[in-house]
């Protein structure tokens, strides 16, 4: 790659981890000022596996997302007022409002879904894929799952069928060494390569706090998927700085392994790529673009409730 498109991608990738990062700053405060109904997660911490993935794909590829799924959707190109909107349950939320944080989706950017049921996201991903296959599409699907997933069935069958089909999918685990409030190695009794090899599948490992990194080894695995060479998985080894959820106590947790994470912080890492002026004049663009499409979610009306059955249908 050229000077000038290196210089191009290390800005595009840090705007995209501070969008994310400012984002979830910014429900972290409409969440304390009950304006969010529900539990959030947010990925603080994490933001560079969605930024890089994200850059790989094009508008035709279809995400699957988890619990976690805030980034995933705005990496992926949703707008910023239908994502905040949708996560204050207004009208104009990307959903209408009803789906919220969990449930945040747009499919015009080929973003299906977040999922609060962990693994759910693969199998619908699994579909997309096949679509994908059939209809001759040049086209991949992408499921991100956590690593607390591995103790899901749901994900054995997943990579059993994508391997057995040959289906154009790439499964990105977002393996931040947590599930809830327990740290994975004591849920889980295998590793991701481990159970990549026992399907036939390839497994690359790559610093998820690195975005240049994930970007590129992302590029490479999607090439190879995109051109039939099957499903592969992408394994993201990156930090959940917060709690589980927003507002999680975490009394389980040493306060060591806190302090560790906010070290690799990956905004951090992605701004050190750029000049100063460079990196202050995007940060300024995404603080205004942040402040606007609050403003807007605040603003915006709630559904109406004559609309409340509009979507209830019974074939
Ligand atoms: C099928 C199912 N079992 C249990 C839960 C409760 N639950 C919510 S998140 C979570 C852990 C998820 O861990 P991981 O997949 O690693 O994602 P992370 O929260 O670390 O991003 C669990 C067990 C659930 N939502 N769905
Ligand atoms: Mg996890």
């Amino acid at each position: 790659m050229g000077k000038t498109s290196d210089i191009a991608r290390a800005r595009r990738l840090y705007r995209t981890v501070l969008t994310i990062r400012r984002a979830e700053e910014a429900l972290a405060v409409l969440l304390a000022e009950g304006l969010i109904p529900g539990f959030i997660h947010l990925s603080i911490g994490q933001e560079a596996v969605a930024a890089g993935v994200m850059d790989a794909l094009t508008p035709v590829d279809t995400v699957t997302s988890t619990h976690r799924g805030h980034g995933h959707a705005i990496a992926k190109g949703m707008g910023l007022d239908a994502f905040f909107a949708e996560l204050l349950g207004r009208d104009s939320g990307a959903c209408r409002g009803r789906g919220g944080s969990m449930h945040v989706a747009d499919i015009s950017r080929g973003m299906l879904g977040a999922n609060g049921i962990v693994a759910a996201g693969m199998p619908i991903a699994l579909g997309s894929a096949l679509a994908h296959q059939i209809l001759g599409r040049d086209a991949v699907a992408v499921a991100i799952f956590g690593d607390g997933a591995m103790a899901e069935g749901l994900l054995h069958e997943c990579l059993n069928l994508a391997r057995l089909w040959n289906l154009p999918v790439l499964f990105v685990c977002e393996n931040n060494g947590w599930g809830e409030f327990l740290p994975t190695d004591r849920q889980i009794v295998f590793s991701l390569d481990k159970l990549a090899a026992a399907h036939g599948i390839a497994h690359v490992a790559v610093d998820g706090n690195d975005v240049a990194a994930v970007a590129s080894k992302a590029a490479e695995v999607v090439a190879g998927v995109r051109k039939g060479g099957g499903p592969a998985i992408l394994e993201c080894h990156t930090t959940r700085v917060g709690g589980h959820y927003e507002g999680d106590p975490q009394r389980g947790r040493d306060p060591a392994d806190r302090a560790a994470n906010a070290a690799r912080d990956p905004l951090i890492r992605a701004r050190a790529a750029l000049t100063e002026p460079d990196a202050a004049k995007i940060e300024a663009e995404v603080t205004a673009e942040i402040a606007a499409a609050v403003a807007f979610a605040r603003a915006a009306p709630p559904p109406k409730w004559e609309d409340a059955a509009a979507s209830v249908y019974t074939i």
